[in-house]
């Protein structure tokens, strides 16, 4: 056991492969910006496919094999590299989502001494096995003196929390509490200022969301609805269901295409509207702390696994609902990722907006009142493991 101030370790590696779409990346940059940021680490992201990561941060450069950003080294991680004998080892090695560090890198972490610290950073789940595998050791078959700690991201104190950069609630909350602020964003990301009294929805789902049907439930809302599409199956969707719709037009639905945005932008996208449809794992969390109504679709998995998180997930975030909040949320989730019966809880979810705002504010000051991912991380780091 190592503590004290020796333990304090400065150099992290992360590990990430983009397995696809953009969660992968967007989380370890996320996680990597923090450590460098806020807690002083020299910091290296061996990512795999750069170009994903400059979807989400164009200063990135996506052919670029060696470069900084926000303080973050980011190298390409391709075949050789990291080349140990001129790259070096870290002190803090980290895997997100179980990546598998290269054999070479961790034949050179067994044979240096003091050991590395060694972390997999997991995906997210509300389930409740969680708790139970958080921080575990697992001693390496091969290299006995390597041990490999999980660390699972998490809803509660028994997990690793949350990632949150420092400030980000309260830029929130100076946005929201800016009328000028969120026009001046309208304008600059789709031209255009949606109307007092209109609702504001994003979306943002996997090419199997049902997103024709749910347009058809705005389009018929008695409210006006503006729907912001970033770039991508929701927006592609979209028009395929105007052009359907022909002459009768999109009714009370005025549809805004917008531009894949940059993930800090893409935030404030999330804090303007009422009502954020998200998916997989770090809009889903982004969401949280824009602190409004939202759908999540997890990542679908063959096996169907995503409906055990994504049930896990409801029934932490709707327990302290009132019933009519409660049935509203679950019923609208469910048939978001079923794929079918929108038009029967559409409504219901529309009516029950004012109380699900004020759950939504209840969650995200709950899940605040915890550390945060990162902060947690350096501290398991350098006071906890070996
Ligand atoms: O893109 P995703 O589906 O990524 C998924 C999940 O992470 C899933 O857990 C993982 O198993 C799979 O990848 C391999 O959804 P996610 O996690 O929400 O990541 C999307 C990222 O894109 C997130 O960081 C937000 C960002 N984003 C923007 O930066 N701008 C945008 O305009 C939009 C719509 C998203």
């Amino acid at each position: 056991m190592v503590s004290g101030p020796d333990a304090v370790a400065g150099r992290w590696d992360v590990f990430c492969r983009v397995v696809d779409n953009f969660g992968d990346a967007g989380v370890s940059w996320r996680l990597a910006r923090g450590l460098a940021l806020e807690h002083g680490k020299r910091v290296r992201l061996w990512l795999d496919d750069p170009a994903t990561l400059a979807r989400l941060r164009p200063e990135v450069d996506p052919a670029s094999s060696s470069q900084a950003v926000d303080g973050v080294e980011i190298r390409k991680w391709s075949a050789g590299l990291p080349d140990v004998a001129v790259d070096g080892i870290a002190d803090v090695v980290v895997e997100t989502f179980g990546c598998d560090t290269p054999g070479p890198y961790v034949e050179a972490m067994a044979a240096r001494s003091p050991r590395p610290r060694w972390v997999n950073l997991e995906y997210l789940s509300a389930e409740d096995w969680v708790e139970g595998c958080h921080a575990l050791p697992s001693p390496h078959p091969r290299f006995a003196p390597l041990t490999r700690h999980f660390f699972f991201p998490g809803f509660t104190s028994r997990t690793g929390g949350l990632i949150r950069e420092a400030g980000l609630l309260h830029r929130r909350d100076a946005f929201q509490r800016d009328p000028q602020i969120e026009a001046r964003f309208w304008v600059e990301t789709a031209g255009c200022i949606p109307p007092p009294g209109s609702l504001k929805v994003s979306l943002f789902g996997y090419e199997s969301a049902p997103f024709a049907a749910l347009l058809e439930c705005m389009a018929a809302s008695s409210t006006p609805i503006w729907a912001a599409l970033p770039a991508g199956p929701a927006s592609n969707a979209a028009e395929a269901w105007a052009r359907s719709r022909g002459a009768a037009g999109t009714g009370a639905l005025t549809l805004l295409p917008v531009p894949f945005l940059p993930q800090d932008r893409y935030d404030e996208l999330l804090w303007t509207c009422d009502v954020n449809i998200v998916r997989g794992e770090d809009s889903f969390v982004r969401a949280q702390w824009a602190s409004r109504p939202f759908v999540w679709q997890p990542y679908p998995t063959a096996d169907g696994a995503h409906w055990v998180k994504l049930g896990a997930f409801l029934g932490r975030y709707t327990g302290g609902m009132d019933r009519r909040c409660a049935g509203a949320v679950t019923g609208l989730w469910e048939a978001w990722n079923r794929g079918e019966g929108l038009d029967s809880v559409w409504q219901g979810f529309a009516a029950a907006l004012p109380g699900l705002r004020s759950s939504a504010r209840q969650w995200c000051d709950r899940l605040a009142a915890q550390p945060g991912l990162v902060d947690q991380l350096v501290d398991f780091a350098d006071h906890v493991i070996a």
